[in-house]
């Protein structure tokens, strides 16, 4: 029988992932191993993580040189490395507590002196590893362990929509929105980090893929109660498309 879908080589081979079942860490993973390898770049790119679920990835789970920028510096750390090593495709993988909150500054600053690198953000509102913490990206009347009566209801603000920030910016060159609720939500945000990747390696700039996410373990549901909440609420709040492709 013909294999017409098997796992990228360069996925699971020195640790299996820890992802909580349903965790769309696990998608997003898959997916950037996926691209590297169809691009042949494994053996040719960085991965930069930052802190949390999202951080793990560094720990092995695609066989790739990988860097670890703890406490959400993981633009300032990429910035830099890409500057020195320029013939490398560099990337971060971060989730919306690293990037949005402590790592926000570096973030911004990055993508708006438009440094040569991608970043692969995934935003499942809330910071996932510590147990469920507010997050900027949480929505408004959703419940955290730091937000008890829904946030907005005690000086918590509205929620942080980081692809729009973002481009206010002149400089970023790709700047899109996926999700992995489904096979076409997938395939689309497959296609939408190859994009990143790309504009990369032709030397256009900052690039952004954000990915609208599942974190059942601290949303306290199901994997298909997670994708009926992204569908219902996330994507009113973080629509999906290209915001900029030059
Ligand atoms: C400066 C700083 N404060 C707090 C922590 C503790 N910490 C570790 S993981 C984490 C939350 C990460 O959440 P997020 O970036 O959303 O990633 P997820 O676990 O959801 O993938 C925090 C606050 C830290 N590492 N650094
Ligand atoms: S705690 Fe949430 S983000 Fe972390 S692995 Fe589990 S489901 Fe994923």
């Amino acid at each position: 029988m013909k294999t017409v879908y098997k796992k990228p080589a360069c996925l699971g081979v020195r640790k299996r992932n820890s992802f909580c079942p349903g965790c769309m860490h696990s998608i997003a993973s898959r997916l950037v191993a996926e691209v590297l390898e169809e691009m042949d770049l494994v053996d040719n790119s960085v991965m930069i993580a930052g802190i949390g679920c999202g951080g793990n990835a560094s720990f092995g789970y695609i066989d790739m040189d990988v860097g670890k920028a703890p406490h959400g510096r993981a633009c300032a750390l990429a910035s830099a490395y890409k500057r020195c090593n320029p013939d490398e495709l560099v990337f971060t993988y971060q989730g919306d507590g690293d990037l949005a909150a402590i790592g926000f500054a570096e973030t911004m600053h990055a993508a708006n002196r438009g440094e040569n690198f991608s970043v692969i953000f995934i935003n499942n509102a809330l910071y996932g590893m510590t147990g469920g913490q507010l997050a900027p990206t949480t929505l408004e009347g959703m419940v955290t362990t730091t937000s008890p009566a829904g946030r907005g209801n005690n000086g918590e603000g509205y929620p942080m929509n980081v692809c729009e920030l973002i481009n206010c910016f002149k400089a970023p060159a790709y700047i899109a929105r996926g999700t992995c609720t489904d096979p076409k939500n997938v395939r689309k945000t497959k296609e939408y980090i190859r994009k990143a990747f790309q504009n990369q390696l032709d030397g256009k700039g900052f690039s952004i893929v954000e990915i609208v996410s599942a974190c059942p373990s601290d949303w306290h549901m199901s994997p298909k109660q997670c994708i009926d909440f992204i569908n219902e609420k996330m994507l009113p709040e973080y629509p999906l498309g290209e915001f900029r492709s030059r």
